[in-house]
């Protein structure tokens, strides 16, 4: 009885953890060639929305916790969403403005174990020295 008891209790707990308290973030693409947000701190389960306010842009991930299977890339200019299933940090660009620093940045868990690979990808310097502060902002905040 008093099994059947906990057992409810962690279903009950995973279904609020991983159901019905999942956040949806909205992130927008700006007219200064940006992201509303930069850096995104979420939680497993959550999902990140991106809206194409303005025209040109898309996602394009670059870097995650498992780089053999990144979020495919987005069309230009359409709504784009992606559930995080895994704790790490994720780095995406716009593939057109990747080069001047149309970068975002999105960490899962609070969790930075994949954060030297992420350093490591090939990035312009405008896009290296963006990518730099955003890290700076995320281990900050
Ligand atoms: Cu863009």
């Amino acid at each position: 009885m008093r099994i059947c008891l906990i057992l409810f209790t962690i279903m009950i707990l995973q279904l609020i953890s991983g159901g019905i308290l999942a956040d949806t973030i909205q992130i927008e693409f700006t007219e200064n060639d940006s992201y509303s947000v930069e850096v995104a701190r979420i939680n497993v389960g959550d999902t990140i929305k991106w809206l194409p306010k303005n025209e040109g842009h898309n996602v394009e991930f670059l870097a995650g916790p498992e780089m053999a299977s990144l979020p495919k890339k987005s069309k230009i200019d359409e709504v784009y969403s992606v559930v995080f299933n895994v704790p790490g940090v994720y780095l995406y660009q716009c593939t057109p403005h990747g080069n001047t620093g149309m970068l975002g940045l999105i960490i899962v868990n609070n969790d930075f174990h994949n954060i030297e690979k992420v350093k490591k990808i090939q990035l312009s310097t405008v896009a290296k020295s963006v990518l730099a502060r955003l890290i700076r902002i995320a281990r900050s905040s």
